[in-house]
């Protein structure tokens, strides 16, 4: 795989576009087949099932079944990326935002074209508890209520992307903070008025990866001090939070440090929309600050993390980065 690290300043919405030349590459989990992932690597944070799997084939047999399926290299907690089989498949040259869309490009979008969000169509949007005020949390409980089978969750009447947790809330010292509470329908427009799409899964999972091949982590595979490389949930969920990243709920665009490409915190932080040919379900990649490395508390944290939902839906912890395609690169190339 060949991959070109250009950083180009793009007039259009003044983001910074990173060029990736495509080529082949491995898409999706790490698992050899998806079903074995299943019998052999369920919800188990600590690894129990792996070890107890070890002790009861021997070192030998198992080291026959890890090496065929890569169990040996994944995390016992992979299953719970929501990730797809892996395949190998071709990818066209592409730009993509080193930066998920920021409060302030939002603003300008909005600004310009008068655009009003679903979120504000619908007059209310999903806010996480340990973000909301008391007056949200009684509102909510004495209104629309919660997500059943996720009560941290709360329906707050009047959270849009300007009041991310609701009335009393505002964008203060958040601009350079992902848009959120955008929808797929908002993603879309925004990207059509800056000149752009938004990438396809492969394109956003090529950029995460970094010209790295069958690693979880756009990074690498390192799994320690996770608090520099990106904003997830450390402590015990939903109401404890350490900060330990600095953030409970999204950290500026460009927190962290970039992958090899240059693109900045593709996991965790915010959910980011995709583009998909379905017209009643869209992908969203990356998974958010309420998801966990090891996958002890909602979606683990991997390249290939994944899940889809309707395009009009959005919560305080979905965003958007935008693409494009990159005809020319050789042309493009000589002018810088
Ligand atoms: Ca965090
Ligand atoms: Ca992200």
């Amino acid at each position: 795989m060949v991959l070109t690290l250009i950083i180009v300043t793009a007039a259009g919405a003044g983001a910074q576009e990173v060029v990736v030349s495509g080529g082949w590459l491995s898409f999706g989990t790490s698992f050899a087949d998806e079903d074995d992932a299943k019998v052999f690597a369920p919800d188990d944070p600590e690894g129990e099932q792996i070890d107890s799997l070890k002790e009861s084939l021997g070192a030998e047999v198992f080291g026959a079944i890890a090496g065929a399926t890569g169990m040996d290299k994944r995390p016992s907690s992979l299953s719970r990326d929501g990730g797809l089989r892996a395949k190998h498949v071709r990818v066209k040259p592409f730009k993509i935002d080193a930066h998920a869309v920021s409060n302030a490009n939002f603003k300008n979008f909005v600004r310009a074209t008068k655009f009003t969000t679903e979120a504000e169509k619908f007059r209310w949007s999903f806010v996480l508890e340990l973000l909301a005020s008391n007056e949200t949390i009684k509102a909510c409980d004495d209104g629309l209520g919660r997500v059943q089978e996720a009560p941290w969750w709360l329906g707050v009447v009047g959270a849009t992307w300007r009041k991310p947790e609701g009335p009393g809330s505002d964008l203060r010292g958040r601009g350079n903070h992902p848009v959120v509470h955008a929808s797929w329908n908002d993603a879309d427009a925004y990207c059509r008025w800056a000149g752009r799409r938004l990438p396809t899964e492969l394109e956003w999972e090529m950029a995460a990866r970094g010209g790295l091949e069958d690693y979880p982590f756009p990074w690498g595979d390192r799994d320690w001090d996770l608090h520099e490389k990106l904003n997830s949930w450390e402590g015990e969920f939903p109401l404890e939070n350490t900060e330990k990243d600095g953030y409970v709920g999204t950290a500026p665009v460009d927190a962290y440090g970039p992958n090899a490409l240059g693109v900045y915190n593709m996991l965790g932080n915010v959910w980011e929309w995709c583009d998909s040919k379905a017209p009643d379900k869209k992908p969203l990649r990356g998974g958010s600050y309420v998801d966990t490395v090891d996958g002890s508390y909602n979606h683990a944290l991997r390249v290939s993390t994944r899940m889809d939902q309707t395009p009009d839906s959005g919560s305080a912890n979905t965003g958007f980065r935008c693409a494009r395609d990159h005809h020319h690169l050789d042309e493009e190339e000589k002018e810088l």
